[in-house]
């Protein structure tokens, strides 16, 4: 550190507060990452005293600042900060750091401790995220301002590092960024030259600033991390850059202070130990040994945050005032999208199926959708280069992008696991329902971002068409088989897999009125009957994930079929013939097994009585998710190997997904007894 960069004395004790606390913290779990929030301490000062536009008394003030720490190892920076600027979390919490039930868990997690606007952990999705943070902004700006009322006005910051730019989800999202000029979006980078395994130079030896500037970037350097007043400036100049997003790549100095673990890996993500901590410290100049001690000097004025942010905070609400009193149609509508209401009769233009529509459910989903969007301006959304095959176009509108906000059309580009960030930071910003297509078995491609849209429970919805087999000749590369149940496995997911354009319908409508977590749509390539529903079940069955789609005539039943998606027909063509055979049988439409699993347990004795043991289940994918449902003396017909390149109705007889072989194994069970 140069003499000329060092902070004035007062900015240094509130500085070495950060670097006290993420020592302390850290010692005291006797787990955790000391060193990142040492070093970026400086950062957290400026930014969160100068810069960020944040009320620490109101963090969800909607036009506040987002701010996004990628690098989530590096929490204890944001806790410290957090507390010191005023929001509801106290030093005790602190205490508790990475504590059961604590609010300081050991990466940050949205919803759990207030100011946080993103769980991140898994390296480069806070990248991700952030540029969706900044998207949501740009579109709600472009809609809800009017000329001399910005109320729609703020900036998304991120902090990444050298894993979150290692991770091939930054690229694709800094990519888009660039591609979309997002001129409110400013990134810094924590150049520490060091991860896990040691030095940078073992596996990274990116030349960043040319790869952002090449993504269209305004980039800067900061050379010293710890001067504050080179990364004002910077900020200030990346601020000043409206037409493209901006990186300050920050060389900082991992566990800044220590005599011994200064810019070394091991201060990454171990407790500096006891006496090293009290050595650094020392090397520090902090007043005391004391662990967690604040001196009053910097709270003092880390707290003054509350009072900046309440002052910005009620400038905008005199400007929002004036604003509801000029556009009070158009405030309402907007706190109505920021509180996450949907509008009266949003579904009152839900189409209706009869038998001459038959039609791939992903064609179903494009009507279904088509009818909805101009009912329901918050849903906004795209596809990763698959638009014609996912049908996810919303017609009447156009494509969003730089100069073109107000339009409800993405494209991603072939981009998923960015999109899946993307859609992550809308949700997570308000305003707006997102939607996001690709092929089913590119899933697999976004999984990491779905993951998380379910731990932070987010409103975000997959289309995901191409959904087995039944795409047939793009073949095994491109056919799904555990993906199903693999997405099944993640918590709070929702996974739908509508039998029917009728199911299609009733599939959205759940989609969009599902709080707390994101909806997987798997939906067919392949052309589907519309199910005869004067015959059968009514689609409202859908709802409760599993429901009695055909019963045997007269005669309880003997037998249970059950089904989703597209071999839901062949599961009826069966039962027509078992029952014309003496075998009384039932067919359970199945779309939505965590609906299903979450009904009183009632209601699933009903459907799937206790004392009928003999159930098939069919679905053209990997069997695993199937077997509670079908239980111990159940069969599932799926498949256990990949699929292949032919017509697809080859490849459901090839791989035994018949009514024939439903028929054989019922009448199997039957004799077995
Ligand atoms: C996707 C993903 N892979 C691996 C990890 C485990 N991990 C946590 S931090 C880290 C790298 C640390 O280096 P860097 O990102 O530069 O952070 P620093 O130590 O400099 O704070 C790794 C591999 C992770 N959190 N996420
Ligand atoms: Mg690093």
């Amino acid at each position: 550190m140069s003499a000329t960069a060092a902070p004035p004395a007062t900015d240094l004790l509130c500085i070495n507060t950060v670097r006290a606390l993420a020592m302390d913290a850290v010692q005291q779990a006797d787990s955790g990452h000391p060193g990142t929030p040492m070093a970026l301490a400086p950062l957290a000062w400026v930014l969160w005293q100068r810069h960020l536009r944040v009320d620490p008394a109101d963090p969800a003030w909607p036009d506040r600042d987002r701010f996004v720490l990628s690098c989530g190892h590096a929490c204890m920076l944001m806790y410290a900060a957090l507390y010191l600027t005023g929001f509801d979390l106290s030093l005790d919490d602190l205490k508790q750091f990475r504590q059961w039930g604590s609010r300081t868990p050991g990466h940050v997690e949205f919803g759990v401790t207030p100011g946080v606007e993103a769980t991140t952990g898994p390296l480069g999705q806070g990248v991700g995220n952030a540029v969706g943070m900044a998207i949501a902004e740009a579109e709600l700006a472009a809609l809800f301002n009017r000329p001399g009322h910005d109320i729609v006005d703020h900036r998304t910051y991120f902090i990444c590092s050298d894993g979150d730019l290692m991770e091939g989800i930054s690229h694709e999202a800094a990519s888009l960024a660039g591609h979309l000029k997002l001129g409110k979006l400013i990134g810094f980078y924590d150049d520490n030259h060091i991860t896990i395994d040691g030095s940078t130079d073992l596996a990274f030896t990116d030349d960043t600033a040319r790869r952002f500037e090449s993504y269209g970037w305004h980039v800067q350097r900061v050379t010293d991390g710890n001067d504050t007043q080179a990364l004002d400036a910077a900020t200030q100049a990346a601020q000043a850059v409206t037409d493209r997003p901006s990186l300050i790549i920050v060389r900082t100095h991992i566990a800044f202070g220590s005599p011994h673990k200064q810019d070394s890996a091991e201060a990454h993500g171990a407790p500096l130990g006891v006496d090293e901590v009290k050595l650094t410290k020392q090397a520090l100049g902090w007043p005391s040994l004391e662990p967690f001690y604040v001196p009053e000097e910097s709270l003092a004025r880390w707290r003054s945050a509350k009072e900046r942010g309440a002052r910005l905070h009620a400038d905008w609400q005199r400007r929002w005032d004036a604003y509801r009193a000029a556009f009070p149609d158009l405030a309402r509508e907007l706190e109505r999208r920021l509180a996450g209401r949907l509008p009266d009769g949003w579904d009152s233009a839900l189409p209706t199926f009869g038998a001459a529509d038959a039609q791939a459910t992903r064609a179903a989903s494009s009507k279904v959708l088509n009818a909805i969007a101009p009912k329901l301006p918050e849903l906004i959304g795209g596809s990763a280069d698959l638009t014609g095959s996912n049908l996810t176009y919303i017609k009447g509108s156009g494509d969003a992008g730089a100069g073109r906000w107000s339009e409800r059309n993405f494209h991603f580009g072939v981009r998923e696991h960015a999109m899946g960030a993307v859609l992550n930071g809308i949700a997570y910003h308000r305003g707006f329902i997102p939607y996001g297509g690709t092929f089913l078995i590119f899933s697999d491609y976004m999984r990491p971002a779905m993951r998380l849209a379910a731990l932070a429970e987010l409103k975000t919805i997959y289309v995901f068409t191409h959904d087995s087999i039944g795409l047939g000749e793009d073949g095994p590369t491109h056919q799904p088989i555990e993906q199903l149940s693999a997405l099944r496995a993640i918590p709070n997911l929702v996974v739908i897999r509508p039998a029917d354009p009728g199911e299609t319908v009733e599939a959205w409508r759940a989609a969009i009125v599902h709080q707390r977590g994101p909806v997987a749509l798997a939906l067919t390539r392949q052309k589907l009957a519309v199910i005869d529903r004067a015959k059968f079940g009514s689609t409202a069955g859908l709802q409760r994930g599993g429901y009695v789609l055909a019963d045997p005539p007269g005669n309880p039943p003997r037998v249970i079929l059950l089904a989703t998606g597209s071999e839901v027909e062949i599961a009826l063509a069966a039962w027509e013939r078992l029952n014309g055979e003496g075998i009384a049988t039932r067919v359970v439409s199945m779309p939505c097994f965590e609906f299903f699993a979450a009904q009183p347990a009632q209601y699933r004795d009903e459907v799937l009585p206790p004392g009928i043991p003999l159930r098939i289940a069919i679905e053209a994918a990997a069997p695993d998710s199937w077997y509670r449902w079908v239980g111990d003396r159940g069969v599932v017909l799926g498949i256990e190997r990949f699929g292949a390149s032919a017509p697809y109705q080859r490849i459901y007889k090839e791989l035994g997904l018949t009514a024939d072989h439903l028929v054989a194994e019922a009448r199997r069970l039957v004799q077995a007894g």
